[in-house]
């Protein structure tokens, strides 16, 4: 893989990807994506988490903006397979695949950089990041999954603000609207994110998967299927590795939860 645009690092059972275009914020471009979806697909092998953060003083500026204006300029008919979808795919493999994501968030984290963040399930940003959705004001739309993925986690009303007047959200109004959980002090955020997924490494597999991939899932059906749906999941087939750990609690050798101080 091109080792330039994202970086591919392997810590135990955390694999931490990083966004490696500094210079250009870390603005996403045909190649950059690409290199996205070879890291993601080699985390997914490799490791038990992930972790998605970017190099320099940025998270993500979002699409390059500069190819988009050589491609509409180009005259060239869109390929078959074009690049909304590629960035489709890649964020679902993230959103959707083998293990969970821990997004670690400063600077900008803009555009298709929100929309990437959006597709990790856990987001944790330092004090200079900042968040917005600058589409109108390039005269473009949302093509990342943010209609999907950014209108779940902030609704209608908060992303029809950010997109109509460009307004930007700073760490507290970001962890009001659920777009991170965590806001640690400037520098702090690659931290977090790696005790973070140290902890859900932690966490059997088969669990950290239905929560990834079948919780999402049952947050799409209706009620009645919903709850059909959790009890194939939860009753009929038990995560793997279920037994041991309810034995461990069952003959006092869990560890104890810990109410938060
Ligand atoms: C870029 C990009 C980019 C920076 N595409 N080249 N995204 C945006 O609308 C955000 C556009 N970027 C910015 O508003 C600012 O660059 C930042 C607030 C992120 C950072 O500001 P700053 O002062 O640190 O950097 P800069 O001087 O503006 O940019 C440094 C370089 O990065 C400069 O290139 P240079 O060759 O002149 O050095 C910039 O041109 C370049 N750069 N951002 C290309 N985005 C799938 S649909 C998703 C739709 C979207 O993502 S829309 C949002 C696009």
């Amino acid at each position: 893989m091109t080792d330039t645009l994202v970086t591919y690092q392997q810590e135990g059972p955390v694999a931490l990807i990083g966004l490696n275009r500094p210079d250009k914020r870390n603005a996403m471009n045909d190649d950059t994506i690409a290199a996205l979806r070879e890291a993601v697909v080699r985390a997914g092998d490799e490791a038990d988490v992930g972790v998605l953060f970017g190099h320099g003083n940025n998270f993500s500026a979002g699409l390059d903006l500069a190819e988009a204006l050589a491609k509409a300029t180009s005259g060239k008919p869109m390929p078959r397979r074009g690049k909304r979808h590629s960035w489709h795919e890649v964020f679902d493999i993230i959103a959707r695949g083998p293990i969970p994501w821990v997004a670690a968030l400063h600077g900008a984290v803009v555009g298709g950089g929100l929309e990437l963040a959006t597709a990790a399930h856990i987001r944790v940003c330092d004090r200079s990041a900042f968040f917005g959705l600058p589409e109108a004001q390039r005269g473009i739309f949302v093509g990342g999954g943010g209609t999907v993925r950014i209108q779940r986690v902030i609704g209608y009303t908060v992303m029809a603000d950010m997109m109509l007047t460009g307004r930007l959200l700073n760490p507290d109004e970001a962890e009001r609207e659920h777009i991170v959980r965590y806001v640690v002090p400037e520098g702090e955020h690659l931290n977090k994110a790696r005790e973070l997924a140290e902890r859900i490494s932690q966490n059997t597999h088969d669990t950290n998967w239905r929560i990834t991939n079948v919780l999402p899932r049952i947050n799409d059906l209706s009620h009645e299927d919903g709850l059909f749906m959790e009890y194939l999941n939860s009753n009929l087939r038990r995560p793997e590795g279920a037994e041991s750990r309810l034995r461990d609690f069952v003959e006092k050798r869990a560890k104890p939860l810990t109410p938060p101080k």
